[in-house]
């Protein structure tokens, strides 16, 4: 059996991050557009890089919650049954790797990884880093956050399109189901029979796309599914 897990904001909420599109989310304190774009990066860096070392110092000082280390307990559990779980998230934060959880596919980007610019080599971020620290591979000082932002393709789309071809079931958790392509996965599972659950606060934008719901925290409502 295969099963094809996507996660959002709604997973780390309990953790104390913030979600997008919740009443006091990030997007109702700052403006994508001016922090999540290539076109904001080349405008004005230092900002942007500022807005990830937040996001990424909010990550770190986060521990993960019940649902992630549901999500790392599912893991092992089809695995000693031959069975096996593709956890695909759109979360930034390690809170799942964290949690115990080996194969992790970031389709958003990691807020801990940097990516130069001149040679596209990926590096561990450190708190010191920005726009004028040095890349470890080729030496320019041109690293970037290892973020999809708004307009960039997202990381790992053939592998995301064969784990959901070969999924037994996708299961959506924590997903406001506004962000293409991942909004897109339900409807792409249903297209091919794919029994599909969603697990969220309450339904989403695109709800009626799922043949099963469980709503409630994430805390509760994962760990109630897994086990
Ligand atoms: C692209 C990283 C070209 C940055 C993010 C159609 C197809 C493809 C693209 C588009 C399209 N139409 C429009 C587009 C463009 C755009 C888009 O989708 N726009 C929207 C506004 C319509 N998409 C893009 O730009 C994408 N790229 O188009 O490239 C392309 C694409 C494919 C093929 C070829 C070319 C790139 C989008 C990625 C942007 N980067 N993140 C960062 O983090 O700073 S997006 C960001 O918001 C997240 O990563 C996530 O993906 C997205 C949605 O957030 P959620 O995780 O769902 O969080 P949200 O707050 O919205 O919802 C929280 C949920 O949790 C809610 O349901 C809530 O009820 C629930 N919840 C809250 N508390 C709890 C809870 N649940 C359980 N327990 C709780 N306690
Ligand atoms: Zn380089």
């Amino acid at each position: 059996m295969r099963v094809f897990v996507l996660t959002g904001a709604g997973v780390s909420a309990e953790s104390g991050l913030g979600t997008f599109r919740d009443r006091d989310g990030l997007w109702a304190r700052f403006d994508p557009s001016k922090l999540a774009t290539p076109e904001a990066f080349a405008a004005d860096p230092v900002a942007v890089h500022a807005f990830y070392d937040m996001r990424r110092r909010d990550a770190l000082a986060a521990a993960p919650n019940a649902a992630h280390a549901a999500l790392a307990r599912l893991e092992r559990g089809l695995a000693a049954r031959g069975d096996a779980l593709f956890l695909c998230t759109q979360n930034i934060d390690d809170l799942h790797e964290r949690a115990g959880s080996r194969q992790v596919h970031h389709m958003h980007g990691e807020s801990c990884r940097a990516r130069c610019l001149a040679c596209g080599a990926v590096a561990p971020w450190r708190d010191d880093m920005g726009v004028f620290v040095h890349c470890p591979t080729c030496g320019a000082a041109r690293l970037r956050p290892h973020i999809v932002w708004f307009g960039e393709v997202p990381m790992g789309l053939d592998r995301i399109a064969d784990e959901l071809a070969h999924a037994d079931l996708f299961a959506a958790i924590g997903t406001s189901g506004a962000i293409y392509p991942a909004a897109g996965l339900v409807a792409e599972a249903r297209s091919r029979g794919t029994p599909t659950l969603e697990i969220n606060l309450d339904p989403a934008d695109n709800a009626g796309l799922f043949d099963d719901a469980l709503y409630g925290p994430a805390t509760e409502a994962v760990p109630a599914w897994v086990d």
